[in-house]
């Protein structure tokens, strides 16, 4: 498969997808959204990648829907169908990144906005360069946060903290994002890619299929009752613990040496 918008790199068992837009801060054309679709779709399947990096070329992360490429085709007069294009296009992909079977960093580069914050809230861990920024953008431009922003942004800081982003729209700076709870770290700009890769690569070393199964529960739990998220542990675990890479932890544990894990 090769990407017009996107790099796909392949480095041992760690994959980093690049959003390759850097004039436009890595705007999400059709095109992008469709590749980021397939790139995902590709990661899933391939079972010797073990981790998945997420980050966009230049100075920005990824400034959200490109508005030159919506308005062109019909956004501002009321005759284009938001409700089409986001089920089509951006929804899978939330879902894809959730539901990805293996953990999944985002290298938040630079302005993360709109949508395309969202994508970055999707990410498991986020590791964000202090000149990162974050803005639900959507109220700017007379939206609502798409994208999952809704429903992931209070899980993340509350409903206080995400209605002052959402109503305000108002530019995030990372360490403000640290302080909320929204990232996992910021690191200076010239040490994001080396912290982000060696962090890829101990995931990448981690239980995958543990990883996939924790990433479940969770999303499992967040809609569930306590009973129902109780079965849901209970039936992954008993998948868990039919993987190889549990014999080695429980192996290496009781000889007392690094445990070996396989993905398997
Ligand atoms: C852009 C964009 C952009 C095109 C920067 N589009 N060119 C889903 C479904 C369907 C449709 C609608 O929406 C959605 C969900 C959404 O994502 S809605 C929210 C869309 N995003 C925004 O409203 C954010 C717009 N961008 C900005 O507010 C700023 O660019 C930020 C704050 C991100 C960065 O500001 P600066 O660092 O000052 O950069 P800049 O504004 O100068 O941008 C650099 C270039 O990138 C510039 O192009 P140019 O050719 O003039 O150098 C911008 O026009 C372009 N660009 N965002 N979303």
């Amino acid at each position: 498969m090769t990407y017009e918008t996107l790099l796909y790199e392949q480095d041992g068992i760690v994959l980093r997808i690049t959003m390759n837009r850097p004039d436009k801060l890595n705007a999400l054309t059709d095109t992008l959204l469709q590749e980021l679709n397939a790139a995902f779709e590709q990661a899933d399947e391939d079972k010797t990648v073990r981790a998945v990096v997420l980050t966009g070329a230049g100075r920005g992360f990824c400034a959200g829907a490109d508005l030159a490429e919506g308005v062109a085709k019909g956004i501002g007069t009321g005759g284009f169908s938001f409700q089409e294009h986001l089920t089509q296009n951006y929804n899978p992909l939330i879902l894809r990144i959730r539901a990805l079977q293996k953990p999944i960093i985002a290298a938040i580069n630079g302005a993360a906005a709109g949508a395309g914050m969202s994508i970055a809230m999707a990410c498991d861990i986020k590791i964000a360069a202090e000149s990162a920024s974050f803005l639900q953008a959507f109220v700017k431009i007379g939206l609502i946060p798409d994208s999952g922003s809704t429903w992931m942004l209070p899980r993340l800081i509350g409903m206080t903290r995400a209605l002052d982003m959402m109503l305000s729209g108002r530019k995030v700076s990372a360490q403000e994002a640290l302080n909320m709870g929204l990232v996992t770290q910021v690191v200076p700009n010239e040490q994001l890619m080396d912290c982000v890769n060696q962090l890829a690569v101990e995931y990448a070393a981690a239980p995958t299929q543990a990883i996939a199964f924790i990433k479940q529960a969770v999303n499992f739990a967040a809609t569930s009752t306590l009973e129902e998220a109780l079965n849901k542990e209970a039936e992954l675990q008993n998948k868990a613990g039919k993987t190889a890479d549990n014999a080695e932890g429980v192996n290496a544990f009781l000889q007392k040496r690094p445990p070996v894990f396989k993905g398997e």
